[in-house]
C-alpha cells in the first residue's frame, strides 16, 4: 500500500506571536510541537525560525541551533525554509544552507504574496540548487503558481538532477496573487509536472484547505499540513496545534488508504541517505 508523506510547517514567517500565541517560535516550543507532530504521523518538519522577540530571523547561530535540536529529540527531516521572509535578502536566503539542513525548500519563482513581493529570480534559483547539491541538501521545489512549474523543469533540464537524483516538489496554493487553492489548479499544476518530479505534496492556504488534501490524495500526492499554512481548523474554530493538523491529516490518508509515512521512509522517497 502506498504511504503518505506529511509534511508540518509549524511557523511560517507571517503570522505575529502576539496575534497568535499558540504559534510555536522558541525553540522549546518547536521542538515540543515537532515530537508530537512525528507521533501523530508527520515524517518532515519545514521550519522557519524567529528571534527572541519572536520575530523572523535568518540568524546563522539559531539555524544551525534549531537543525541540532530538531536532529537530536525528533527522527525527522529537517528542511530549512530559504523563503524567509519577504523582507529578507537573497544573500541571507542562500547562506540557510550553511546550517547544513536534510533538505531546504526552492520556489521556483517570483510571486505576488499578499501586498508584497515574494522574490525567486533565476540567478537565484540557479545559486541555490548548485549550492544545495555541493552540500548535499535535497531541494524541496515550492510551486506557487503553473508558470513556476514550467520553471522547474528550465532547472532540470539546465542543471540536472539535484542532490539525491529525486525530485521531490511542494504546490503551495491560495497565496493572494497566486494559484488559487482549488481543485481544477492543482491539477492543471499536476499535469505540467516534469517527468524527473519523483514525488509531490501539496497544502491548500484557508477554506481551500481540505479540499486541495482530499483531492492530493485522490492524485497520489503527499500533504503538507501547519500553522504556516491555516490557523483556522473549522468555520470559527482557531487550530489549537500544529499536531491536530497532522492527526487530521494522517486520518484523511488513513482512509484513502494512504497510511502515513515514517519519517525514514520520507528519506528514501527524497533520496535522503538514511
Ligand atoms: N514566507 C514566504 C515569503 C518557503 O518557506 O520557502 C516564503 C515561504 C516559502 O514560506
Ligand atoms: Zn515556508
Amino acid at each position: 500500500m502506498p504511504s503518505t508523506l506529511i509534511t508540518v510547517a509549524p511557523t511560517g514567517a507571517e503570522t505575529a506571536k502576539a496575534d497568535v500565541p499558540n504559534l510555536p517560535t522558541t525553540l522549546d516550543e518547536l521542538v515540543a510541537e515537532a515530537k508530537a507532530c512525528e507521533a501523530a504521523g508527520a515524517g518532515l518538519i519545514h521550519v522557519h525560525v524567529r528571534d527572541a522577540e519572536h520575530r523572523p530571523t535568518l540568524d546563522p547561530a539559531r539555524l544551525a541551533a534549531t537543525v541540532a535540536a530538531l536532529r537530536e529529540q525528533t527522527g525527522l527531516v529537517v528542511q530549512l525554509s530559504t523563503g524567509g521572509s519577504v523582507h529578507d535578502p537573497l544573500e541571507r536566503r542562500l547562506a540557510v544552507l550553511d546550517a547544513r539542513p536534510d533538505s531546504c525548500s526552492l520556489t521556483c519563482g517570483t510571486t505576488n504574496f499578499g501586498d508584497d513581493v515574494f522574490l525567486n529570480p533565476w540567478p537565484f534559483m540557479v545559486d541555490l540548487y548548485t549550492k544545495a547539491r555541493e552540500l548535499h541538501v535535497v531541494p524541496e521545489f515550492e510551486l506557487f503558481d503553473l508558470g513556476q512549474v514550467h520553471a522547474l523543469r528550465r532547472l532540470v533540464d539546465t542543471l540536472g538532477l539535484p542532490w539525491g537524483g529525486k525530485v521531490h516538489c511542494d504546490f503551495v496554493l491560495g497565496v493572494p496573487g497566486a494559484m488559487p487553492a482549488t481543485v481544477p489548479a492543482l491539477v492543471a499544476g499536476v499535469q505540467a509536472l516534469p517527468p524527473e518530479v519523483t514525488s509531490w505534496s501539496a497544502t491548500g492556504i484557508g477554506r481551500g484547505h481540505l479540499p486541495i488534501a482530499a483531492a492530493t490524495l485522490a492524485l497520489g500526492g503527499h500533504l503538507r499540513v501547519g500553522m504556516e499554512d491555516n490557523l483556522t481548523y473549522a468555520k470559527g474554530r482557531p487550530v489549537r496545534s500544529n499536531a491536530e493538523l497532522v492527526e487530521r491529516a494522517a486520518r484523511l490518508a488513513v482512509e484513502m488508504q494512504r497510511p502515513p509515512m515514517s519519517p525514514d521512509d520520507a528519506r528514501r522517497l527524497l533520496g535522503i541517505l538514511v
